[in-house]
């Protein structure tokens, strides 16, 4: 009976703790809006990257004031994906009918001393990689692939970014935050801070996606999910996002409903206040880290990819951050396994991965 007792209390505890259905009150005004006594990040032009699929797409960046190229320190990087009508400039100041004002958010959020938000680089990439989503959300689906495998290596190559998953956040709207879900409770090896704002109702359910929920609870540091009370099916997909995680065990968990807000930009950019603030903290790098959970069924393809090491790229199980030429890399992870198996930029030679690193 005591042990009963125990029991409930602690799943109480653990539900008021870090299920928190929160309400955190809006930002003050402006926080959207251009600052005029405040550092200034760099918000880049349209940049175009090459993928193996569909040639070269689209991204802009947003690097925080001060942004150093030889930093020792790398950036933690958060990809933030736009809805369903927007492209590579929705989410920033200058685009016109903006659905979001990244740029502008992140520089006040900087400026709020008081909050210690981590500089970080904010890729806004085009979603939807061959333009089909717009008539059967199935290029949307496309995007995984794309981001996984070309985009962040391309980031990760070509800016001072981290390429631990720990430094890796995924954000997005709309249907930007479907794919967030889909990408990100999918690969909670590649991403470890999720943010869902105003995710659309064809998002697929969290059961199909989660392939291992042990992983999503171990490596995922951050749960967050959000939407406006007049946004309907909108906030009932975060609802029922959100249960799931919850029923299953999820901490770090958070659903943030907003006031009379519908599927608007205000909306969007109080969910990237809120999220920016809170991500890339209290992790240690993953060099000194244990290494991510892997679980038995994933162990036996993950020593399948080392015997082939040797002869192949992006192989299922295995990224390859930097190849050089050949072969060579200065850094690999395994997708299913936690990452980072050399620091070292190695010419010609693959860090050996043992079953050390896959334990
Ligand atoms: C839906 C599928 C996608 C839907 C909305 C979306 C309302 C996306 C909206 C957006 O990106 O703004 O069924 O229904």
């Amino acid at each position: 009976m005591l042990r009963k007792l125990f029991t409930i209390v602690t799943i109480f505890a653990s539900v008021t703790i870090f299920a928190e259905k929160v309400q955190w009150p809006p930002p003050p005004s402006g926080f959207a809006s251009p600052g005029h006594n405040i550092p200034k990040g760099t918000l880049s032009e349209v940049v175009r990257y090459p993928t193996r699929q569909y040639n070269d797409q689209p991204f802009r960046i947003h690097l925080p004031p001060d942004y150093s190229d030889t930093r020792e320190q790398k950036y933690p990087v958060l990809y933030l994906l736009h809805g369903i009508g927007g492209n590579e400039n929705a989410w920033t100041s200058n685009a016109g009918h903006a659905e979001g004002n990244a740029d502008l958010v992140m520089e006040y959020l900087y400026a709020q001393s008081d909050l210690n938000v981590v500089p970080m680089l904010v890729v806004m990439p085009m979603g939807s990689p061959d333009g089909s989503g717009m008539e059967n959300f199935a290029g949307f689906a496309k995007f995984e692939d794309v981001l996984i495998n070309d985009l962040i290596p391309y980031i990760e190559e070509n800016y001072n970014a981290s390429s631990d998953p720990n430094m890796r956040a995924i954000a997005g709207l709309s249907m930007g935050a479907g794919q967030t879900l889909n990408f990100g409770y999918k690969n909670p090896e590649v991403f470890t801070w999720i943010g869902a704002f105003s995710p659309a109702p064809n998002t697929t359910p969290a059961g199909t996606t989660i392939r291992d929920i042990e992983a999503v609870k171990s490596n995922v540091h951050l749960n967050f999910l959000a939407a406006g009370t007049a946004e309907g099916s909108y906030l009932n997909t975060a609802q029922t996002y959100h249960d799931y995680l919850q029923q299953n065990g999820v901490d770090n968990l958070y659903l943030q409903v907003e006031q009379e807000l519908d599927h608007e930009r205000e909306n969007w950019n109080r969910q990237l206040h809120n999220f920016a603030q809170r991500i890339f903290k209290g992790v240690t790098h993953v060099a000194q880290r244990e290494p991510l959970k892997i679980n038995s069924a994933k162990k036996q393809k993950a020593i399948m990819v080392r015997n082939s090491i040797g002869t192949m790229s992006g192989y299922r199980g295995i990224q390859i951050i930097r190849g050089e030429t050949g072969f060579s890399a200065t850094k690999v992870f395994l997708l299913n396994g936690r990452a980072l198996v050399s620091d070292r930029p190695e010419s010609g030679i693959l860090p050996s991965i043992t079953r050390e690193h896959i334990r």
